[in-house]
């Protein structure tokens, strides 16, 4: 697609097309998007984020949304697209909208994961990890949500190539890694929310994964989450789970943890759909309804964040 005008949301999109829906979707918004370069992937391709508010001259507060950390979940990089398309479709009209891109800029980055997605679509559609190379390229991918310094490889991940939740050979040994935590690292001080967004499974999750212990407003967070599935629910009856992803599964090294650890209040990992009929082969069919659910659970925490 070559316009913006004809591009199709309730379909799921190559890469080359989406790195050409980020270049129209900066040049017909200019006056609200720019487009950055994140880093390179370990295929050497570029990584961009959006960055997406009203101009101004003082700094203004963030909030970070990633999509396609991992390379099956289709349905999030069509999501961080759909997020996108909606509030610039709606600015004008949309007061919430409008106050919301005054006082903040989303920093969104819609495929983080590029070459294990492209691989997703060419080769494996279940792949899972990144795609560099170990052991003299008898095996593939680290698990870039295990790849993060938050108690690096302890639990819940695994120190073998072969399996699909090697943590890497050192805490952000990866260059995806590596391109978030030096852009977070550098605007740390005005990040008020940190979003990651996989699938499936229908959850919001807060920290820990790494540990029992809980992040210091723990109940602040639980009581937003609980807001956002209420509005997720009121939307077409999807049911989510809340807590923190200790009492899901252990884990740790997850962007999610880092970010807490960062000193973010609201670090969140969303679950969308399904709860495991089609798992990581949502169909088409369901990417509208899955992302405006997500919509509403989202704007919920945001709203929040922004009258806070
Ligand atoms: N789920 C996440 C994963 O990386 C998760 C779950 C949530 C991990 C929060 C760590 C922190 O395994 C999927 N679907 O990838
Ligand atoms: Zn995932």
């Amino acid at each position: 697609s070559r316009s913006l005008a004809t591009y199709n949301y309730m379909v799921y999109h190559q890469m080359g097309e989406i790195y050409e829906w980020m270049t129209l979707i900066q040049k017909e918004y200019n006056n609200l998007v720019t487009k950055h370069y994140l880093g390179s992937t370990y295929e050497l391709r570029k990584i961009f984020y959006l960055k997406i508010g009203e101009p101004s001259d003082r700094p203004k507060k963030i909030i970070w949304m990633d999509c396609g950390i991992h390379a099956r979940e289709w349905i999030t990089p069509a999501y961080c697209q759909w997020f996108v398309k909606e509030i610039l479709q709606n600015y004008n009209s949309d007061q919430s909208i409008k106050k919301i891109l005054q006082n903040m800029d989303f920093y969104i980055v819609p495929v983080l994961n590029i070459d294990g997605y492209i691989y997703s679509w060419t080769t494996d559609r279940l792949w899972r990890k990144s795609r560099a190379s170990y052991k003299n390229g008898t095996c593939y991918g680290t698990d870039l949500n295990r790849n993060f310094n938050a108690m690096w490889c302890s639990a819940g991940a695994s120190n073998k190539c072969s399996n699909n939740t090697f943590c890497g050979t050192g805490p952000e040994s990866e260059p995806e890694t590596k391109a978030v935590v030096s852009l977070v690292k550098r605007q740390k001080a005005d990040i008020l929310c940190y979003l990651t967004i996989h699938s499936y499974g229908q959850m919001i999750l807060q920290p820990y994964g790494y540990t029992i212990n809980q992040s210091k407003n723990h109940e602040e967070m639980i009581n937003v989450a609980k807001k956002a599935a209420a509005a997720i629910k009121k939307k077409y009856g999807t049911v989510y789970k809340i807590g923190t992803s200790h009492s899901l599964y252990m884990n740790s090294g997850s962007s999610c943890d880092w970010a807490a650890d960062l000193g973010f209040n609201f670090s969140y990992t969303f679950e969308l759909r399904d709860n495991g009929t089609y798992g990581f082969q949502l169909p088409e069919n369901q990417i509208q309804p899955t992302c405006e659910e997500t919509m509403a659970g989202i704007m919920t925490i945001i709203d929040y964040i922004n009258e806070k």
